[in-house]
This record gives C-alpha cells, structure tokens and sequence, in this order.
C-alpha cells in the first residue's frame, strides 16, 4: 500500500529556502525510488519578509492551517530588521509549543575526522544523541519587566518545570537509551539552581528506578560543556533542559564540523501533532542569496523524517549519502572548505542517493 506523508514547507528566512530546496529534492527522488512512498508539499511564506510586510511572521490560523499535515520541514527564522525574539516565538516556538513537540533529538555525530577542531578523534568517538526538553524550562516565556526605563527596574524570566514535562523527556530518554543499548547522562546544574534543577535530578533518579538496566551519569552544564570539547566519547544518550540543550548541541555543531551538519527533530512521539524537521542553524544572512549554504544539515533533517515515519532504510540511506559526499571532499561548500555551490551539493548528494 502506497504510504503518503503530507508536507508543510515553511523556507523561512536567509538560506533557509535555499537549503529547504536541496532537501525537497531529495524528498523527490526518494519518491522517484520508491513505488511504495508519496510525498505532497504545500509551501508557506512566513517568515521574517512576511513579517516586514503584515506585520505577522504567520498567519492567525497558521497553526490550524499546518495541524493538516503529517509532518513540517523548516529552513531558518531570523533576519536583520526583525527583533530575534519575536522571530524565534511567533513562529518556531509558536509551532512547536502548540503541537507539544517536546522531544528535540539533535544528534552529534563525527562523520568524518577532518571535521573536528579537536585532536585525535575518531567518528566512533563523537556519536552522541542529545534530547533536548523542547516545550517548557528556560523557554516556558514566563516573567516579568517591572520599572522599565527606572533606576529600580527588574527583568525576570522564570524557568518552568512542570512534574508532566520533566517526568515526560527523562523517560523518553531512558526509553531511547535502553532501546539503543546506551548509557544515559543528565546534565542539569542543581548547585546553582536550587529548585528547579534540583528538581530535575529528583526526576531523572526517580524515573531511572524503573529502568535499572541503563548505567546513567550525571553532570553540571559546565563541566559537560568542557567534557563535549576535551572528552566527548563520554556521552552517548544526553537529555537535558532546553536551554542547556540549545547550547550544548551548538557545541556539538561545532566538533563535528559546524553548523551547515546539525540538524533537530521536533517530535510530538503520541503523534498527536504534526512533528517538525529543520537543521539548527538559523538564516545566516551574512551567505544568503550566494548560493553557497551547507544543505547537509537540512538533508539530515530529511533522514530524521524518513525515521520518523519508520523509513529506516531512507533514513540510513541519506546519512551514508551524506558520509560519501563528505568523504568525495570536492563535493563541499566553503564551510567545509570546499567550493561546490549549494545546488551542485544537492544534485551530486542524489546522484550518488540513485545508485
Ligand atoms: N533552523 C531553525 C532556526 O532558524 N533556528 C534558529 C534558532 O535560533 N533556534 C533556537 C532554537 O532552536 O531554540
């Protein structure tokens, strides 16, 4: 029976619709390859020029409009002339905050030991997957600005920990470690943050008690941040809150080869909502419109899709695609220090996909 996924496009800004086209086409070729698979699009304009325009970055029914669909492939948000914060909430935040994606699953994978700044490494020692709390914590949106523009002025923003939201990502983490065969870390900062986060340990120790066949460890954001860069074989399965997720998986991004091949799955697992796929860098407007922005990173996302929908072959299949391309070395964009356009990335990557 024909499997059909319907696809909601949202480009975004900067070389987010660059990126977004290169992983469209290997959405088509896939499509091409297998009788079994149909993909539809529909493509929105939101973004930051959408912004400029209506003075929306979505439309009021956007998220009545995307609820339609099975799944959402984002490019980039963010752009000069629009203020960060509005970019991020009214649309990437607004999406995945009304569709509960509150799993955020940014692997940190080495496919290559040239792409990381740090000595003697191999791949097999950085392949970590992070699992992000994406729904609540640091960037719950709750707090204060009291006084402004007074001497006594005072800014608050509140981390939000609920028992349903912390309980909820520590056990989909253990599930994804014992499933994996791995070991688990936690990585909070409980000495400084003395309810939250110490909150959040209670969690992972009280969750844990049901999973005794995980070995777990557990760290503080700082001294994990400093183990990412002198030790990184350490970690295998990390769950962590969204604010030190954020973080840490730019980290990541940056030992494996930068941010042109980090990609982020936004799940909804009760698949309740539509889940979201998008790479985690943003729009780059310092390259946009030179036809020279990485689309690995947004090609992953499209594996990640596949093995959502429990595509794994496709899903393994275009991460093998993207080693080879790699490991080719004159099929790379500048980031990687190659000179391939965009488009020449995308077209060798479904060559090489076609075999
Ligand atoms: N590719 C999505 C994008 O543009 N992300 C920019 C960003 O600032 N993301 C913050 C986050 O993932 O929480």
């Amino acid at each position: 029976m024909m499997k059909k996924i319907k696809i909601a496009l949202i480009p975004g800004d900067g070389i987010g619709p660059e990126v977004v086209e290169q992983g469209v086409k290997v959405l088509h070729a896939i499509e091409r390859m297998d009788q079994g698979l149909s993909f539809t699009f529909e493509t929105f304009p939101w973004g930051c020029e959408y912004y400029l325009e209506k003075g929306i970055m979505m439309d009021a029914n956007g998220i009545d409009l995307l609820q339609k669909f099975d799944a959402i492939y984002l490019g980039a948000v963010g752009y000069p002339g629009v203020p960060d914060h509005i970019s991020l909430w009214d649309l990437l935040l607004k999406i995945r905050k009304s569709f509960d994606q509150y799993v955020n699953l940014r692997p940190v994978t080495l496919l290559h030991p040239s792409f990381t700044p740090l000595k003697k490494r191999s791949e097999k020692d950085i392949d970590m997957l992070v699992i992000r709390e994406n729904s609540e914590g640091e960037y719950a949106g709750a707090g204060e600005w009291l006084f402004k523009g007074k001497p006594e002025e005072v800014v608050l923003q509140t981390g939000v920990f609920s028992r349903k939201g912390t309980e909820r990502i520590i056990r989909f983490a253990y599930e994804e470690a014992r499933k994996s065969q791995r070991t688990l870390t936690s990585i909070s900062k409980a000495n400084a943050l003395n309810y939250s986060m110490v909150f959040w340990d209670e969690v992972f120790e009280e969750v844990g008690k049901e999973y005794p066949d995980v070995t777990t460890f557990s760290y503080l954001v700082d001294a994990a941040s400093l183990y990412f860069v002198s030790d990184p074989g350490r970690f295998e399965v990390v769950v962590t809150s969204n604010l030190f997720g954020d973080i840490l998986t730019d980290i990541g991004a940056a030992i494996t080869g930068g941010l042109g091949l980090a990609t982020g799955a936004n799940i909804n697992p009760e698949r309740e909502f539509p889940s979201m796929f998008e790479p985690v860098h943003g729009s780059a407007p310092d390259i946009a419109g030179q036809g020279i922005a990485n689309p690995l990173a947004a090609i992953w996302s499209v594996s990640q899709m596949m093995d959502f929908f429990d595509e794994k072959e496709w899903s393994e299949k275009i991460l093998a695609t993207i080693s080879s391309i790699i490991l080719e070395t004159d099929n790379l964009t500048p980031d990687l220090g190659g000179k391939a356009t965009t488009n020449e990335v995308g077209d060798r990557f479904i060559e090489i996909l076609s075999r």
